[in-house]
């Protein structure tokens, strides 16, 4: 799909700002891959679509993993809505989107959680997701937003410890451990150079 059949859908299923959020996203991974030397048409594509799953209801969301195939584990069945509409995205950005680049479909896998030795593209979702313009002010964000384009991995931990800190001070114990599992690595591997 060209850009403008990939936005009039996403329009016509997203809010009005959740699209808003899309495009922000998207044009902030077009930045970060001119600074990390990334393909901007691909970080445009994978910012554009990354939560284009997000308006589907939890009933919706379970039904199409059941469908698809996309393991449910029993964190994503405490949060449906937060933890499942990257994976059900991934998958949707191939069927509705005819996305055929796996780097995409991984970038929108994972960019709710992360993981552990992210690629530059996933690391960029992640970042951009974060920090995008039409964001509501979060604690550290202006930090984080200048980190972003100094050192990504260091933006990385910084945006883990503001998620960890918002979690536990909502409710402690469903934090999906692949979500603390990312921020050991990324606390280890930065703390070398930090
Ligand atoms: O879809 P967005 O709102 O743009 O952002 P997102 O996909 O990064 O995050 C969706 C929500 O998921 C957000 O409120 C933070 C939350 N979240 C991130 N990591 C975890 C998590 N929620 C749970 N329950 N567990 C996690 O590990
Ligand atoms: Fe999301
Ligand atoms: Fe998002």
């Amino acid at each position: 799909m060209n850009y403008d059949e990939i936005t009039d859908r996403l329009m016509s299923t997203l809010k009005p700002k959740r699209y808003l959020h899309s495009v922000g996203v998207a044009y902030t991974a077009a930045c970060l891959a001119m600074r990390y030397e990334y393909n901007i048409d691909t970080a445009y594509r994978a910012g554009l679509l990354h939560d284009c799953a997000k308006s589907m209801s939890d009933e919706e969301l379970l039904d199409y993993c059941e469908k698809h195939d996309i393991e449910v584990s029993e964190y994503d069945r405490k949060s449906v809505n937060a933890l499942l509409h990257s994976k059900v995205g991934s998958v949707l950005a191939k069927e509705e989107y005819n996305e055929t680049d796996e780097k995409v479909c991984s970038a929108i896998r994972w960019h709710t959680t992360g993981k552990k030795a992210m690629d530059l593209l996933e690391k960029i979702i992640f970042v951009a997701d974060y920090i995008e313009p039409s964001r509501r002010p979060l604690p550290n964000l202006d930090h984080i937003r200048r980190l972003a384009f100094e050192d990504i991995d260091t933006a990385v931990l910084k945006i883990y410890e503001s998620t960890i800190l918002y979690l536990k001070s909502i409710k402690e114990d469903d934090i999906d451990p692949l979500t603390i599992e990312a921020y050991e690595y990324y606390r280890n591997i930065t703390e070398k150079t930090t």
